[in-house]
């Protein structure tokens, strides 16, 4: 590239990221312009961008299905995916408060699950009394960041459209204010995910053991069917000062205060029913950190998971942070992983996820007993990135509480926490018994109550 080619390159670059940082906007003529009169082009084009306050993009018409038109008409299946964008204060870890920013008033925000080739049709609204815009970039979708992932400005509210095409797991996350604060916006809160189930299903599970037979070792493999009990896991960090607020200089330096799996700290630990159950007094804990124990603190009293041994358990893990996550399972290997509904690996010990990466885990427990997923981070178990799930009924509680029949896992006495099942698709197991938990306010965590009946 030539000095005069590159300089005209590098003031189109640095037009076109000016006009997504600060909101302003452009016009197709004057970017083709630009680019091809050389003649033209002088460096003072930043001046003239200036003097007419700032540039403007208008989209050619081909884009117009974005605004939901032709897709809604397509006969395809549509969603409509409403979020509100508001800030809120949420429990943090030692009983404070921090300065949450949520969609839905819930962290992290509502989960969609679709089939591949759905359409979707987001909308979000900004009430007239929060305190920022806000806007959604939705993984999922494959359309144009400017306008749809633009700022929503308060009392205002944005729909767009996309069909779904690409089966897995895909983060959504609040842009900030045309990409102003969108550190801030998401790692306070704002973000979740959409669940594109395969167009033609999920595939059944091989899981390879051995056997002894005949005098020696052989391969023993077993097909399990593609309904599995499910649960989704999201990863990320919060950086806060100790009133709580966002701490933007922890961030660049990428250390953080808290690990949070779905929002929460240690969120699927033993609580004080579980130490009572277990060894006979709520106040002897069971787990190194339970700061989530008391029945007093409703939907924020931490729970565990609860599966059988020998069951297909399918969990849908984004990385929605700044900061890698190895995932692993202690007492574990995961079976399978699968990333856009292709396998990536099988029987591996940890799979890494950088930021905004998702998979999909299919794997068996064997034995009853206590396995925590972790970030295999020291830092991030440390600060929070252990989650323990419970199989079968290794604590002999079925004859304790002399249940009869006996129940193959504790989610029939006990149940799984809400904010961890995801929606129901056909090949969902469901879940025997569903508890209100997660990082709601009292009003959606009301909301949720009703909408699960529980
Ligand atoms: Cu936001």
């Amino acid at each position: 590239m030539n000095k005069r080619y590159s300089m005209i390159f590098t003031i189109a670059a640095v037009a076109v990221i000016g006009a997504t940082l600060f909101g302003s906007t452009y016009t197709q003529t004057q970017i083709v312009g630009q680019s091809f009169d050389v003649s033209k082009i002088d460096i003072d084009v930043m001046d003239q961008i200036r003097a007419m306050g700032g540039l403007k993009l208008v989209m050619p018409k081909a884009f117009a299905e974005t605004d939901c038109g032709a897709l809604e008409a397509s006969g395809r299946m549509v969603h409509n995916f409403d979020l509100t964008g508001e800030s809120v204060e949420l429990p943090i870890m030692g009983g404070k408060t921090y300065n949450a920013m949520t969609f839905n008033q819930q962290v992290p925000g509502p989960t969609l699950r679709v089939t591949q080739g759905d359409v979707v049709k987001m909308t979000l609204t900004i009430p007239t009394d929060e305190v920022t815009g806000h806007g959604n970039d939705m993984h999922a979708a494959q359309i144009s960041a400017i306008p749809n992932y633009g700022a929503v400005m308060p009392g205002e509210s944005k729909t767009f459209c996309f069909i779904a095409e690409s089966a897995g797991v895909f983060k959504y996350h609040c842009s900030g204010v045309n990409l102003v604060g969108m550190d801030q916006h998401v790692l306070s809160g704002m973000y979740g995910i959409t669940i594109v189930d395969p167009l033609d299903g999920y595939k059944k599970l091989m899981v390879e053991k051995t056997a002894f037979s005949g005098g020696k070792v052989v391969k023993d493999r077993t097909f399990l069917s593609p309904d599995a009990l499910e649960f989704q896991l999201q990863y990320n960090q919060l950086y806060l000062t100790d009133e709580g607020n966002y701490d933007a200089t922890k961030m660049f330096k990428h250390a953080n205060t808290a690990t949070v799996v779905n929002g929460f700290q240690f969120g699927y630990v033993p609580n004080e029913t579980h130490n009572e159950l277990i060894l006979g007094d709520a106040n002897k804990n069971i787990f190194v950190a339970q700061p989530w124990n008391s029945a007093d603190l409703k939907q924020y009293q931490s729970q565990l998971l609860f599966v059988e041994a020998g069951q297909h358990v399918r969990i849908f893990i984004e990385n929605q942070g700044n900061e890698p996550v190895f995932w692993h399972v202690v007492g574990e290997i995961i079976d399978r992983v699968v990333q856009g509904n292709r396998v990536q690996a099988a029987a591996t010990e940890t799979w890494l996820l950088g930021g905004s990466q998702n998979m999909i885990v299919d794997m068996v427990f064997d034995e009853p007993g206590v396995y925590a997923a972790v970030n295999h981070d020291y830092a991030a178990i440390y600060t929070g990135a252990a989650t323990v799930f419970v199989v079968g009924d290794p604590f002999g509680l079925n004859a304790q509480l002399e249940v009869d029949p006996p129940v193959p896992s504790y989610a029939y006495l006990l149940g799984n926490p809400s904010d961890a099942i995801p929606p129901y698709s056909s090949q969902s197991i469901e879940h025997p018994k569903v508890n209100l938990h997660g990082l709601y306010t009292d009003e959606r965590a009301a909301e949720i109550a009703a909408e699960l009946g529980i």
